[in-house]
C-alpha cells in the first residue's frame, strides 16, 4: 500500500550486568538482545551505542545500558509479553532454578503516549531519573516529547546532568 499508516514507535531500554554462558559479557548480550527483538512483527530502526554505567541499587556489578528504537503494531501489553519473553529467554541457566535476570527491557517510550495499568506505566516512570537511560535515548530520540512531562529527551537529560552545588551541605538544606 502506498499511504499506509507508519507504524508506531517503542523506545526500549536495556540492561545488563551479568555474563551470559552463551553471549559472553553484558555487552554481548546486549548485542545478542538488540538481534532478538527484530523479529516479524517488530522492526529494528535504530540502536544507540552500548555504554557502561555504574550501578543504582543494590547490585556492585557494572551494566551495560543501550536503548532500542523499534517500530511495531503490537499493544502496550503485547510487547511487554514479547519483552519479557526475551528475558526469560536470557535469563534462564541450565542446572539452576530462575535467577537473577541477564538481562532487563524495559518499554521507555512509546509514540501512542501515556499508558498505565496495573502492570505497565508508559512513559516507564524512572526514565526522568536515569542518566543511563536518557543518554542513550538522546542518541536516538532527542527531540522526542515526553508526553507527560512536555519536555523532550535532550531537555530531560539537561536537567538531570546540571551541575549541583559541590558540597550539598552548602546549599543550605
Ligand atoms: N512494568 C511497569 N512498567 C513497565 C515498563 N514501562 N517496562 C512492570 C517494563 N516493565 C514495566 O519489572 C517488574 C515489572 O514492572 C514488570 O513485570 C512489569 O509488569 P522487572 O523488570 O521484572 O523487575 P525489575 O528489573 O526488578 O524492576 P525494574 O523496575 O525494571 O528494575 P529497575 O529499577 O529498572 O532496576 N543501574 C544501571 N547503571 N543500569 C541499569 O540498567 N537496572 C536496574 C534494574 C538497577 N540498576 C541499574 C540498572
Ligand atoms: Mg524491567
Amino acid at each position: 500500500m502506498s499511504n499506509a499508516m507508519p507504524l508506531p514507535l517503542y523506545a526500549i531500554g536495556l540492561g545488563s550486568n551479568r555474563r551470559h554462558a552463551r553471549y559472553g559479557d553484558p555487552r554481548a548480550v546486549l548485542l545478542a538482545a538488540l538481534a532478538a527483538l527484530e523479529s516479524d512483527d517488530i522492526e529494528a530502526v535504530d540502536a544507540s551505542p552500548i555504554i557502561a554505567s555504574d550501578p543504582i541499587g543494590p547490585s556492585r556489578r557494572r551494566y551495560a545500558n543501550a536503548v532500542a528504537l523499534v517500530a511495531s503494531e503490537l499493544s502496550p501489553p503485547e510487547m511487554l509479553d514479547r519483552l519479557q519473553e526475551i528475558e526469560a529467554r536470557f535469563g534462564r541457566r541450565t542446572g539452576q532454578r530462575w535467577s537473577a535476570r541477564t538481562l532487563d527491557l524495559d518499554i521507555l517510550l512509546w509514540s501512542g503516549g501515556a499508558w498505565a495499568d496495573a502492570s505497565l506505566t508508559i512513559p516507564h516512570p524512572a526514565l526522568e531519573r536515569r542518566a543511563f537511560v536518557l543518554g542513550p535515548l538522546r542518541a536516538i530520540v532527542p527531540g522526542w516529547k515526553h508526553p507527560l512531562r512536555g519536555r523532550s529527551v535532550r531537555q530531560l537529560a539537561a536537567r538531570l546532568i546540571r551541575p549541583k552545588p559541590v558540597d550539598p551541605n552548602a546549599s543550605g538544606h
